[in-house]
């Protein structure tokens, strides 16, 4: 039971999705399967986190799971066919990886708060969030290559930037678990916790956050992704590069001018060295 006060956003069947004080939390709500993710499950989360796009008062987001078991055990073996995921329809779907872009691309931070097991795509999610803090019974590995699956995407280009390339592997290759503790020295998680202060140190820092400058975080953001991203990456940074140009006099004599058929006056201003 959380002692914040939790509001509900929406309601969804698979994930929790509630906000409290400028923080909006998705919970992964299906212990059971130690909060696998089924097709609907990564739907309902790409549509939480797009309210957290456009929710003017969600600065931060924390992902986290159901329970004090697990934060995610990856892809919902259960419903695993031929081509992927097989959803209610009967269509076969790997669209976790949407849900990897959509964090990356969130221009606001998101915290893994990892309260378990993270597994096999489950793993690969607490990976690509901005940031980890883990309860001291978190329990973090990669299985793909032991129960027939693997992410040579973010799950490992990303994991190897975090951990080196030599431990990547070792993580891939092995399949082995990896206490908190040890996922810390690594460099994926970033602070460990005792369980029960897990939620209270994750709001504090997400107190913390929501004193910086919200702008300057997703410039922060955006360049440590475009390192990594490519051309994509250039293209998230540079369209930010554009929203602050917008936001400046010298963008608004570029329209101002057009719009009163004169030619524009950009001399006026000026050129920082
Ligand atoms: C987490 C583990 C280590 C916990 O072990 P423990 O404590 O012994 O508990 P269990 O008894 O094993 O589990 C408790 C109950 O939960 C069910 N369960 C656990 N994990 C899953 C799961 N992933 N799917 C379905 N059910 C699960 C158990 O069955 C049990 O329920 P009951 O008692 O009713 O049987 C251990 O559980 C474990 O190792 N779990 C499996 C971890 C795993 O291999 N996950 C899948 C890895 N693969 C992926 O995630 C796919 C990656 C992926 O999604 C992807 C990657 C790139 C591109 C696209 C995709 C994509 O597919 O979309």
């Amino acid at each position: 039971m959380s002692k914040y006060s939790w509001e509900t956003i929406k309601e969804y069947t698979d994930i929790k999705f509630e906000f409290f004080e400028g923080i909006a939390k998705v919970t992964i709500n299906r212990p059971e399967v130690y909060n696998a993710f089924r097709p609907e499950t990564n739907m309902e989360m790409l549509d939480a986190f797009e309210i957290c796009r456009e929710r003017q008062d969600i600065n931060v987001v924390v992902l986290t799971g159901t329970g004090d078991k697990a934060f995610c055990s990856g892809g919902d073996q259960k419903v695993k066919g031929v081509g992927g995921y097989i959803d209610e329809n009967g269509v076969p779907r790997l669209n976790v990886l949407d849900l990897h872009k959509k964090i990356r691309s969130l221009p606001k931070p998101v915290i893994a708060m990892v309260n378990g097991y993270a597994i096999g795509g489950g793993h690969v999610l607490h990976v690509v969030c901005d940031l980890t803090i883990a309860s001291d019974n978190a329990r973090f590995g990669q299985t793909g290559p032991k129960v027939g699956s693997f992410d040579a995407g973010f799950g490992s280009s990303y994991l190897a930037r975090q951990v080196g390339q030599k431990k990547a592997r070792e993580i891939w290759f092995l399949c082995e678990q990896y206490t908190a503790e040890e996922a810390e020295k690594m460099g994926m998680v970033n602070k460990v916790v005792p369980l029960e202060e897990l939620e209270d140190i994750t709001v504090q820092w997400c107190r913390t956050i929501m004193k910086r400058s919200p702008l300057a975080l997703r410039m922060i953001k955006r360049g440590l992704n475009a390192e990594l991203d490519g051309q994509h990456g250039i293209m998230e940074m540079a369209g930010d590069a554009t929203l602050m140009y917008y936001l400046m006099q010298e963008a608004q004599e570029g329209k101002n001018a057009f719009l009163e058929k004169r030619d524009p006056d950009f001399g006026q201003f000026p050129k920082f060295p």
